[in-house]
């Protein structure tokens, strides 16, 4: 088998970066614009210098390390993923991506490879959504998708607007408009990330290459009502914002069993305010994540969600239903798709072709850019969580077929990386 990547580098550099974390000891807690994240934006900025890339932070945070090529005016391949996370998540969801993005910028380094067309390695903010909602934000801003004058009314749990969150971060939320790309400015994206399921640990595979993503929706609920004395106020008399809440969330999940066609339906985060044991709820909000492969079963499921949360509302209390995130479901590249393919087997990989149950940048960059997408093995298919594992040398076998990939669209014509490290 022909190896390039390094794994002890590429151990170096995650476990390396999961020492920024607000959670240590209890998994990967890096919200976007956070101390850890400016930490941890600060690691990979010395990680990308050290790989030979011009590094820059773009008007939203994210960090873009570029090798400059023969001609400076073509468009740039972009690789790269995200390193904000879930909440108590895991080490690779995103770092993976991003490591291999300058691992690749190393082993072009290491073997003397000066491509003809730039290649910037990125490393991308807010793509979970955990603290502003919604997620996949920087690709949705990159590409023109999302608004950046909306900025100013996304709010975290603690109601600080992004924009907020930005300029205390250092950056001028007037500016953000800055981080657009152009059509046209990204030759092609290449996405390496945990697979995050279990096929490839169960199947004995190396590498998964994705050819669609499921689409995919996020709603925010929200129940009013009338904060009250849990002693002194008749149960007549309530208008309890908990009591509506549950009515209907005892009813959500029972929507995708009986929509069956591989929709899943997960309410993940859930808030009672004002939060006093003795105090009847006035207000509750809560997430609904929607995913399937065919985009009619995830509107109809919103549809559904709306109508049992309508009537889970009356007697005063009132239910509001905002659309954070629609995301229909994504075919990416089928020639990247190929390209990877081909270069797994060159590799001497074993490999399939899979369908992402996950989200990712990738699903909104392929309305950009042509898009590829490498999976490899998540052990027992744990994410968001800190048991998530992936080995290191699978790890290298996946940026392996990245960097292949990135000679083939970058170098001139024939010229091939020079001869690979022997497989250890
Ligand atoms: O939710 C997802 O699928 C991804 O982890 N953001
Ligand atoms: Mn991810
Ligand atoms: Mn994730």
């Amino acid at each position: 088998m022909t190896r390039f990547a390094d794994p002890q580098r590429i151990r170096s550099l995650i476990e390396g970066l999961d020492a920024f974390t607000a959670t240590p000891g209890r998994g990967t807690t890096r919200l976007t614009y956070s101390p850890q994240f400016r930490a941890a934006s600060d690691y990979l900025r010395a990680q990308m210098e050290s790989a030979g890339l011009s590094v820059r932070e773009d008007a939203i945070g994210n960090l873009v390390g570029r090798l400059e090529g023969r001609d400076p005016g073509l468009a740039p391949l972009l690789i790269g993923s995200h390193f904000d996370s879930v909440p108590n998540g895991g080490k690779f969801d995103g770092p993976a991506g991003v490591a291999a993005g300058i691992e690749t910028a190393f082993l072009f380094r290491d073997h003397g490879l000066t491509p003809e067309r730039p290649i910037e390695i990125i490393a991308m903010i807010e793509e979970e959504g955990t603290r502003f909602g919604g997620g996949l934000v920087a690709s949705r801003i990159l590409t023109g998708e999302l608004d950046t004058a909306s900025l100013g009314s996304l709010p975290d749990d603690d109601g600080i607007t992004m924009a907020q969150a930005m300029a205390a971060y250092g950056l001028d939320p007037a500016q953000a408009g800055r981080a657009v790309r152009q059509p046209g400015s990204v030759h092609a994206f290449l996405e390496l990330h945990i697979e995050q399921g279990p096929v490839l640990e169960a199947q004995g595979e190396d590498v998964g290459i994705v050819e669609r993503i499921v689409g995919m929706a996020q709603l925010k609920v929200t129940f009013r009502g009338q904060a009250g004395h849990a002693g002194t106020t008749p149960m007549t008399a309530r208008c309890d914002a908990l009591v509506g809440a549950v009515a209907a969330l005892s009813r959500l999940p029972g929507l995708a069993y009986a929509m069956g066609r591989d929709a899943v339906l997960t309410v993940g985060k859930l808030e009672v305010r004002p939060g006093g044991a003795n105090v009847i709820p006035d207000r509750v909000t809560f997430t609904i994540d929607i995913r399937a492969p065919a985009e009619e079963v995830v509107r109809e499921l919103i549809g559904q969600c709306r109508a049992v949360i309508g009537q889970a509302g009356g007697n005063g209390l009132t239910a509001e239903v905002e659309e954070q995130m629609f995301v229909a479901p994504t075919p990416l590249s089928p020639e990247l798709h190929d390209r990877l393919l081909r270069n797994a087997g060159q590799l001497g990989l074993k490999s399939r072709t899979m369908v992402s149950g996950a989200g990712h940048d990738a699903m909104i960059l392929a309305g950009f850019a042509p898009t590829g997408l490498v999976f490899v093995p998540s052990h027992k298919g744990i994410s968001h969580a800190p048991e998530e594992w992936t080995d290191y040398g699978q790890l290298a076998r996946g940026i392996d077929v990245i960097f292949t990939s990135a000679c083939e669209l970058t170098l001139p014509a024939g010229q091939a990386p020079a001869s690979p490290r022997p497989a250890s």
